[in-house]
């Protein structure tokens, strides 16, 4: 018999999403459970699970279509005792809706109970032109009430490339090189199913962990992501202690306990990442109280995304920092994208560094693809909070070129955008400057990749021969 499956409650704001394509063909048998379809909706891309067991017989909207929640989707032949399963879970899906449902009547009414938890978000927020009105007044407020106080710039720093010690220079361009090439195998050897667990990879970003870290002393830390791997070659990690633990061997740097997302050296001035969005930023305020206290005249360094923004704990965390005067550079990576959620969706005012003016301290954009504007940027905030007058929040304008994690195929970035940022890829754009300012040739930067992927190769050899932990590894190095 035919029932049709209706578009679930995926908790959309406006309760509408962009139906991406169809998993299964027309004509073909489906279990309950299976990747169904494609949806977008103002969060991210997600994928929706056949209600039903039956043969996909027909479907109601095609890719592209604004589907609505509740709006039928499409229809599957079923066999009859198959739908009196269906109708016993539907009833205890319904028993535990606090809404009103539609009763139950046959197969089409087992559906709508399926889609009976659907909430009234819209008539419970407020009109936009309440919240935008709000925010401008807000902001304005603001900024005169600082008068001078609290800044951010937009300027681009202008820094002569030739003052700098060219084997400096050539320091960052190996590094972003070493993380572009350990990112870029690292993607391979899990493609080829070598390594376990999963990946979250920073091609393209390689001059935000770079320009930050070199401004930083052997004394300081930084605080990581589940985005960790160029932090962590960035400040000082070695290729084999990092592969390692994404080998999960025991040689790795968190003696395989930490895999890919949390990756770190105390040792090295690195605090193993911390995967919980946002997660850092209090740890890093703590750790700032902690020098001041002891007169310490260290810094932490916190690198996050802009997700991370919008969570409590980066409220918590910068405002703790800032009343206290603390030693913290909090650093945005702002690559515009939170999983696939562009930036703009999630926040009114996209411009992060302005946040900085309701906590009363110094916030600053950077060009998050010029390691030496990075570089001065921290050099100069670092030295504020050494001497006193941190926080500072950094926010670095950059791009992911892979996608969010593994899984991700990245098809919600427009082509035009990653056209444009992959015009101002930071290695490149340090090659230029070396090249066209006589401070390098071609051949020499081409030696240093060279150089770069045999390293990379080494390691991975070494890596395939390392100790994996035993079973009596499973309680040591852990609190709890
Ligand atoms: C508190 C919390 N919420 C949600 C997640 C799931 N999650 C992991 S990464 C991510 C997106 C983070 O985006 P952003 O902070 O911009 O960092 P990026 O991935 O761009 O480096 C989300 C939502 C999480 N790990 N922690
Ligand atoms: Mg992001």
């Amino acid at each position: 018999m035919d029932v049709v499956m209706r578009m679930p409650d995926v908790a959309t704001v406006d309760d509408t999403v962009k139906l991406v394509r169809w998993l299964v063909e027309v004509g073909r048998p489906v279990r309950r459970g299976d990747a169904l379809v494609e949806v977008e909706t103002d969060k991210a891309i997600l994928t929706i699970e056949s209600a039903i067991t039956g043969t996909l017989r027909a479907t109601a909207v095609a890719a592209g279509d604004e589907v609505a929640t509740g709006q039928e989707i499409a229809t599957f032949d079923v066999d009859e005792a198959i739908v009196a399963g269906m109708a016993s879970t539907a009833v205890r899906a319904a028993s535990m809706n606090d809404e009103p449902s539609e009763p139950i009547s046959g197969a089409a009414g087992v559906v709508a109970g399926d889609v009976g938890l659907s909430v009234a978000h819209r008539s419970t927020l407020p009109g936009r032109a309440t919240i935008e009105g709000g925010r401008r007044s807000f902001f304005a407020r603001n900024r005169e009430a600082r008068e001078g106080g609290t800044t951010t710039r937009d300027e681009p720093r202008a820094v002569e490339p030739t003052s700098y010690d060219p084997g400096f220079l050539l320091d960052l361009y190996r590094r972003m090189v070493l993380i572009r090439e350990f990112e870029d195998g690292v993607k391979f050897l899990f493609l080829e199913g070598t390594m376990p667990g999963t990946i979250h990879q920073c091609q393209g970003q390689e001059a935000t962990a770079v320009g930050v870290c070199a401004a930083l002393g052997a004394e300081d830390f930084i605080t990581s992501t589940f985005r960790g791997h160029g932090h962590a070659l960035a400040r000082g990690l070695t290729v084999e202690e990092l592969l390692f633990e994404l080998f999960g061997a025991t040689s790795g740097c968190c003696r395989g306990k930490g895999g890919s997302m949390h990756v770190g050296n105390m040792g090295r001035g690195m605090v193993p990442g911390i995967a919980i969005v946002g997660g850092g930023i209090p740890l890093a305020a703590g750790m700032a109280l902690a020098f001041k206290m002891r007169k310490e005249r260290r810094v932490v360094a916190c690198f996050f995304g802009d997700g991370a923004v919008a969570e409590g704990a980066f409220h918590e965390g910068v405002n703790l920092a800032a009343i206290w005067d603390l030693p913290a550079l909090f650093v945005c990576e702002n690559n515009h994208y939170g999983a696939s959620t562009r930036v703009d969706r999630v926040m009114r005012n996209p411009r992060i560094a302005e946040r900085a003016a309701t906590y009363g301290i110094r916030g600053e954009t950077v060009d998050g693809n010029d390691v030496l504007a990075v570089y001065e940027a921290a050099r100069t905030a670092v030295e504020e909070c050494r001497s006193g007058r941190g926080p500072v929040l950094l926010e670095l304008l950059t791009y992911r070129r892979t996608g969010h994690s593994r899984r991700d195929a990245c098809n919600y970035q427009p082509k035009e955008e990653r056209d444009e940022w992959f015009r101002r890829d930071p290695i490149d754009r340090l090659a230029k400057v070396l090249v066209d300012r006589g401070l390098a040739d071609q051949a020499s930067l081409d030696h240093i990749r060279a150089e770069v992927q045999a390293q990379f190769q080494a390691a991975v050899e070494l890596a395939r021969r390392q100790p994996m932990p035993t079973l009596d590894d499973l309680t040591t190095d852990v609190l709890a």
